[in-house]
């Protein structure tokens, strides 16, 4: 270690579990990165991926400063050039076809992101566009769906109490690869080990036997995007000896709703069509009955289907009924130290809204003030009055992360004008008039605003930014208060309140909100001036982090005032079992006509589509595999590492195949964020790894209807050895 070496302890931004990591650094060159032992959540815990930060900080491809695009080149430019422009560009766009002529994509960084969490809204306000895309709709949407309506909050998120549970049902969640989701719990992996061996039990359905099942005491196969039906099945067993709501009677309503719509779902009915069998649904009923703590708990894959709706409304009507809910052990709402969902602090992030508007071609309603990306190219590409000009995509892939890749690429090819806050040029920014780079992530101030909300121990840490920036280096949310300030200027003019405000924050600064959220917070200095109340401060004397303890019983105090208690049946899910009848219960429904069924997967060594250019994450053999079952890979003729072709209704791609009786049979796995292949990307690691996008496959028609959520589980694929699929050509 050199003299001048010094330690930051940060936290982790590439994914949900927060781990502590302590960074050595030596001027501005990031020596070391491992698990920090004293973080008070992770406990030192790391995956693969907190090393590949440095390689992200040093990788020669990410962007220093702002380029243009002239023809097939890239232009180094100023950053008053590039903001001159691009504020120009917008308004002119927005003056000729009006505001929603310019689109938003906001991709998953942002929820890492802390300034940009601050400072997005405010931007999003000052464009003006209806036409708001994110990623959230490839995503949690149904969940936020199902917490809108049953719990009156879109981020009231609840979250499996896995610490003190004895039964925990994943349902298309694989937290060995992922590390939570909605259920920040660094080290999942021992957190649920712990579990079995304090008697308790685990149980995984998923299509694939994932690594997740693997240390499970259980793994149920289940046919793609049937879940909603196993729910019911589920639900029917559990009600038929009568059901206690406890402590929370009076904090829900419409109970005997439920206790109808259950008498109507005998396992026996569905279980050709899911695959579970009725006596395997009638078992887990009564595990999950005679356990004194369990939770149902589900993500992805159960999100990311034609019922995802259905599935997350289900689950929170199984936690419920069972007596799980706001229990220790069962389905908990964390109280974090800054609650953005009071007005606390200035906050006050919306309750949600659904169906103020619709979107122009397709007509599906927003939620929460967006419109699913599954609509995004056909907005662009649509002629007419309200088409999409131009776009803002702010750290988001969506030609690799949405649904029907190749048609969103011709998408953003036919546009006016699109910019890009990202630093590298990847498959969606090479398509960008000018890419404005905001530093690396290990170089700014952290603080999990939206984490907190998810986590499964209330926990509060910040970490200060190791050096300063020089002054040709933004960060984020300095690139979304100039363009601010600046539209705000041009539309305003400099003496409007709109000015004035975005000018005072581009001053201030995303601490200073911060500073004031956790005094004003139910932990802060306001309540407790001379001890340990929190506030910015007090954080920086903890620089691993302070614990705030379990998650607490809070449910009363949570409902937002307007809304009353749980709703546990509200009209929209109701409603929509009937669209499920007819997709499979209905004389003549056809379930799946014999075709293979694609799902994703995720693997530990990847982020999404964009830690692909870290040497030290790619390297060995390609992971960008098509898994399929041994009987279906002997019928098709299929070895393993043979090349094959898959086609779905929008595309086709080619890859190896990999032979393993982990996949359930008729289903094929492709995992989601490669397809660096595409011309113009400049990823020199990546693009030497290729892999094919499975979003070249899954299909922008094939959508939960309610949510509008994208299903990129269960996509009708066929399959056939590229060489046959060569020959026939
Ligand atoms: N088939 C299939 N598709 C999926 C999924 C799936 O399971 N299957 N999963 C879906 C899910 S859950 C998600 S969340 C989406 C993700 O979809 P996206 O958010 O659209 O994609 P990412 O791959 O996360 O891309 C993030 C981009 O942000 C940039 N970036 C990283 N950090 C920062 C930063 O700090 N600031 C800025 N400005 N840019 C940054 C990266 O370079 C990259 O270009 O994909 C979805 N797509
Ligand atoms: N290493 C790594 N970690 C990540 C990410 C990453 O890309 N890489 N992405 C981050 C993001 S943005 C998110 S949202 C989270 C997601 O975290 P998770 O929700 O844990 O996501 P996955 O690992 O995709 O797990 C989904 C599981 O659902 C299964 N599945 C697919 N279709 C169905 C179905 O129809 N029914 C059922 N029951 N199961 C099904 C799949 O086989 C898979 O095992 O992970 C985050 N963490
Ligand atoms: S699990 Fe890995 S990627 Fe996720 S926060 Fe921890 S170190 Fe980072
Ligand atoms: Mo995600």
């Amino acid at each position: 270690m050199s003299p001048q070496t010094t330690t930051h302890y940060r936290t982790c931004n590439l994914c949900e579990a927060m781990c502590g990591i302590e960074v050595e650094i030596d001027g501005e060159e990031v020596v070391s990165i491992r698990g920090d032992e004293q973080d008070v959540f992770s406990r030192g815990h790391v995956c693969p991926k907190a090393t590949a930060l440095k390689d992200l900080y040093d990788d020669p491809d990410r962007l220093r400063q702002p380029v243009r695009r002239v023809g097939d080149r890239w232009e180094p430019m100023s950053w008053d050039d590039a903001f001159t422009e691009v504020v120009d560009r917008i308004e002119k766009i927005q003056d000729d076809h009006g505001r929603d002529a310019v689109g938003v994509y906001l991709g998953n960084p942002n929820a890492h992101n802390f300034g940009t969490l601050v400072f997005g809204p405010p931007f999003l306000r000052t464009l003006g566009s209806k036409n708001r895309f994110s990623a959230t709709s490839c995503d949690q949407l149904p969940l936020m769906m199902a917490s809108y309506f049953m719990y009156g909050h879109q981020l009231l998120f609840p979250v499996p109490d896995v610490d003190r549970t004895d039964f925990m049902m994943l349902i298309g969640a694989n937290p060995l690869a992922s590390n939570g989701s909605i259920m920040a719990a660094p080290g999942i992996k021992k957190r649920l080990e712990a579990i079995s061996k304090r008697g308790g039990k685990v149980v995984v359905i998923d299509p694939r036997r994932c690594e997740t099942a693997r240390v499970a005491d259980e793994h149920v196969f289940i046919q793609p995007g049937t879940d909603a039906l196993f729910l019911l099945g589920l639900l029917h067993e559990v009600c038929a000896p009568g059901i206690d709501l406890g402590r929370i009677s009076d904090s829900v309503k419409n109970a005997d709703r439920i206790l109808e719509i259950a008498k109507a779902y005998p396992p026996e009915q569905t279980e050709a069509i899911t695959g579970v069998p009725a006596d395997t649904v009638k078992r887990l009923a009564r595990e999950l009955r005679a356990a004194p703590k369990g939770v149902l708990y589900g993500r992805v894959g159960a999100c990311t289907q034609e019922f995802g709706g259905l599935c997350m409304w289900l689950i929170n009507v199984l936690n419920a009924v069972t007596g799980n809910l706001d229990e220790p052990g069962g389905s908990m709402f964390p109280s974090p130290a800054i609650d953005v969902r009071a007005t606390a602090g200035g906050f006050g992030a919306g309750r949600g809204s659904f169906g103020r508007w619709k979107s122009r071609v397709r007509g599906f309603p927003e939620f929460g003030g967006e419109l699913p990306a599954s609509v995004m190219a056909e907005e662009m590409l649509t002629e007419g009055d309200g088409r999409i000009h131009a776009m803002i995509t702010i750290a988001g892939n969506p030609v690799l992360s949405t649904p029907n890749g190749d048609q969103l690429d011709r998408g953003y090819a036919s546009l006016d004008f699109s910019v890009s806050i990202d630093f590298f040029i990847n498959e969606t920014s090479r398509h960008a008039d000018i890419i404005l780079p905001p530093v690396s992530p290990i170089q700014r101030s952290h603080y999990d605003l939206a984490l907190y909300l998810t986590s499964v121990r209330n926990v509060s840490k910040y970490s200060p930014a190791p050096f300063p920036l020089k002054d040709d280096e933004l960060d984020d949310w300095q690139i979304l208060t100039e363009l601010t300030s600046r539209l705000a200027a041009r539309r305003h003019g400099k003496l409007s309140k709109q000015y004035l405000i975005a000018r005072a924050s581009q001053k201030a600064g995303p601490e200073r909100v911060l500073d004031l959220g956790l005094r004003l917070g139910a932990y802060g200095k306001r309540f407790n001036p001379f001890g340990t109340g929190l506030s910015l401060g007090q954080l920086k004397k903890n620089p691993h982090g302070i614990d705030l303890g379990p998650m607490q019983s809070n449910l009363a105090e949570m409902l937002p005032d307007k809304h009353g208690p749980v709703d546990l049946a509200p009209d929209i899910f109701v409603g929509d079992l009937d669209r499920l009848r007819a997709r499979f219960l209905a004389p003549g429904a056809v379930p799946n006509d014999g075709q293979l069924l694609l799902i994703g997967r995720r693997q530990l060594r990847s982020n999404n589509s964009w830690m692909h250019n870290s040497q030290r994450l790619m390297k060995g053999k390609s992971r960008c595999t098509v898994m399929i079952n041994p009987e279906d890979a002997e019928r098709l003729g299929v070895k393993s590492g043979d090349q094959v072709t898959l086609r779905s209704r929008v595309g086709q791609v080619t890859a190896p195949a990999e032979i393993t009786g982990d996949m359930m049979a008729g289903v094929v796995s492709l995992p989601h964020g490669f397809g660096h292949g595409r011309d113009g990307v400049q990823l020199d690691v990546a693009t030497s790894h290729p892999g094919v996008s499975v979003n070249d496959l899954t299909d922008d028609q094939l959508m939960d209807e309610l949510s509008g959520n994208a299903a990129f589980s269960g996509v009708p694929v066929t399959l056939k050895a590229a060489a046959q699929v060569v020959a026939a050509e």
